[in-house]
């Protein structure tokens, strides 16, 4: 079975409420979506996200220019890409590139599993099960964060993750200690700063929250500053989560080796795919530290099941308003779908409208 066509749809998706966070506000969710067609009829689907909808064009074409270099080439997604790897190892495979092979090698998977007639995760060799799910929203202050959290009790997750990074820690402190409250003790929070703060002053908010019954802080300081981290991890009882920023498991055997964090939670696409996932799961056990993703909900889905350390699955659902299958949340738990590959089909009517 070869690789016949890709075909690439920029679209602007829409959330159910924007995505403020102390780096910048995400109102819509921009993306691109890629079809994999075979010469044998089988299509795999998946999408590659991009934050501002002003890289979306490049996202897009940085996409189809790596599909050009697979057409004709047999549907195997590790062989493509180590190909893919190798033909661009001059420029190397980090931002626009690194994301644009992590959606391509998505839907390569996803082609691969439905040629099997199974869901990616029982693909991989691994059975479906239920995956602890947290829910995944913007910054909110004190007051409108009440309402979130009964929101997320009442749709059943076992966590919640606010942003932070406000102006002055005193509204942090509020924050959390209001969505602390309004949760109750059985329902976790962890809290993303989203690379927001001097070293300095990471270090004075973060031991200042450390007793505040966090499950994790995410992203305090510059996610490459891997010295940065590991003094705020090693300061701190709360565990310290980074890992949506390593592009491709070569950073995140970096992070790993600098003692970065305690917990790790790799982004589907810059991880380099369901590839690079492979890897970094088998990193992460070596390392023995607990693993969670990062958006990408379906792939997600499926690989935290082939995860040795899975731990947290996020649910920031950015295809949500595009896709047919509703997510399954219950107990806590989401249950992935028992559907070949990833499970991805898109509502084409949906996807004309918010087509860019
Ligand atoms: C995040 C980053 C970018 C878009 C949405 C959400 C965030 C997360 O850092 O951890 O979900
Ligand atoms: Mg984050």
């Amino acid at each position: 079975m070869k690789i016949a066509s890709i075909r690439t749809t920029p679209v602007l998706a829409p959330l159910p409420r924007a995505v403020r966070t102390a780096s910048g506000t995400i109102d819509r969710f921009p993306l691109v979506l890629i079809d994999v067609s075979t010469d044998s009829g089988w299509v795999g689907r998946a999408y590659a996200q991009v934050y501002l909808p002003e890289l979306l064009p490049a996202l897009e074409r940085a996409v189809a220019s790596l599909a050009d270099m697979t057409i004709g080439l047999p549907l195997a997604p590790r062989d493509v890409h180590a190909h893919l790897l190798r033909r661009c190892r001059l420029f190397g495979m980090k931002g626009l590139l690194g994301v644009a092979l992590g959606g391509l090698d998505m839907a390569l998977w996803d082609a691969w599993a439905r040629a099997r007639g199974e869901p990616l995760a029982r693909a991989l060799g691994a059975e479906l099960r239920p995956l602890r799910a947290y829910h995944s929203v913007g910054l909110y202050d004190a007051t409108a964060v009440v309402a979130i959290a009964q929101e997320t009790l009442a749709a059943g997750f076992s966590g919640l993750k606010i942003k932070v990074g406000f102006p002055t820690f005193a509204e942090d402190l509020a924050a959390v200690r209001a969505a602390k409250r309004a949760l109750g003790n059985s329902t976790a929070l962890m809290i993303d700063y989203n690379q927001s703060l001097t070293l300095p002053e990471a270090m004075a908010r973060c031991k200042a929250l450390d007793d505040e019954g966090l499950e994790w802080i995410e992203e305090p300081v510059l996610a490459d500053d891997l010295e940065g981290c590991a003094r705020i991890a090693e300061a701190l009882t709360t565990p310290l989560q980074i890992g949506e920023n390593f592009h491709g498991p070569a950073e995140m055997r970096a992070a790993i080796a600098a003692r970065a964090s305690d917990l790790v939670m790799p982004d589907a696409q810059f991880i380099h795919g369901v590839t690079g996932w492979l890897e970094a799961s088998a990193l992460a056990r070596t390392a023995g530290l607990p693993m969670s993703s990062h958006t990408f909900v379906e792939a997600s889905a499926q690989l935290l099941c082939a995860t040795p350390t899975a731990h947290w699955i996020e649910v920031l659902d950015a295809a949500g308003g595009l896709r047919h299958a509703p997510l399954n949340i219950k107990d806590g738990m989401l249950m992935p779908w028992d559907t070949p590959g990833i499970g991805l089909e898109w509502r084409e009517d949906r996807v004309a409208r918010h087509r860019v």
